[in-house]
């Protein structure tokens, strides 16, 4: 039996103002934020969390967002670093389809693909105000088409390869390996709760809570659907961390990030 480990491949970063990162609060001013996916090793099989933000997607439509992404930091980079390329994960799940979570799905279409089942369809008619969040939709050949975006696909991706198998609720993805329903900052978003052998569980919060201060505020990012599913969303998390005695993961904290295990280094 092989314990559990996780990985977190890290994917680069952007900048927002400080009045996205922390919605009518602030303060304002660029603040660059880290963005990542998880990789999780379990005796059932190897799980990607997320797959990062394309360089040139976000150089062309959201430039004003200055991306910093070495070759280290692609996923096929990251995964290069652990001696794996894409074709060796099996699972690849979207917490969410926002573009600096969805960038590198392009890389895996043979892997099986799981996400909320109203994600895709947000994705291929989003709100308005949710056009440039959902704008890379280079993972799916169904959201490409339905949005005029078919040039963003990869050569290669076919309506069968990029379908998602859609899920509501908490999913238990594998033993201790759970996906935790967090609405509100988008329609169908998941964090996501890993157990260890040997060590605390790490309750990753994704987007519903981008940072540590976010938490203790309970202070959204700008974008979201429902802003009061997410003050919902943010006090669920806190408890589940405080019930599992879990260590607590953000999704877009360069303060915290810099202390995370990154490249060969793991959770575990
Ligand atoms: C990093 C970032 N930038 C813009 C948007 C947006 O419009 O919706 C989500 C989002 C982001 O995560
Ligand atoms: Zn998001
Ligand atoms: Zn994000």
């Amino acid at each position: 039996m092989t314990d559990t480990k996780v990985y977190l491949l890290d994917g680069g970063s952007l900048v927002l103002d400080g009045f996205h990162v922390f919605w009518n609060r602030g303060p304002g001013g660029e603040v660059r934020f880290p963005v990542y996916s998880i990789l999780v090793e379990h005796a059932e099989g190897r799980f990607l969390i997320d797959t990062g933000f394309d360089y040139d997607h976000v150089m062309k439509v959201l430039p004003f967002e200055k991306p910093i992404q070495s070759k280290e930091q692609t996923i096929p980079g990251a995964l290069g670093l652990l001696g794996l390329e894409p074709k060796d994960v099996g699972v690849v799940i979207n917490s969410h389809f926002h573009f600096d979570h969805c960038g590198g799905n392009k890389y895996f279409p043979h892997a099986k693909k799981i996400c909320h089942k109203s994600e895709v369809a947000q994705a291929c008619n989003p709100q308005p105000f949710e056009h440039l969040g959902y704008s890379d939709l280079s993972f799916s050949v169904e959201a490409a088409e339905a949005r005029g975006a078919t040039s963003q696909l990869l050569a290669g991706t076919t309506r069968q390869n990029s379908t998602f198998e859609g899920v509501e609720g908490n999913v238990d993805l594998a033993k201790g390996v759970k996906l935790i329903a967090t609405p509100g900052h988008s329609i169908g978003h998941y964090s996501l709760l890993v157990e260890f052998q040997t060590r605390r569980p790490i309750l990753f919060t994704i987007d519903a809570a981008y940072t540590q201060k976010s938490l203790e505020t309970l202070c959204q990012a700008a974008f979201h659907i429902d802003p009061v599913a997410g003050v919902e969303s943010m006090r669920l998390v806190k408890k589940l961390a405080e019930d599992h005695d879990a260590e607590l993961m953000f999704s877009h904290d360069m303060e915290n990030f810099l202390a995370y295990r990154t490249g060969t280094q793991f959770y575990g």
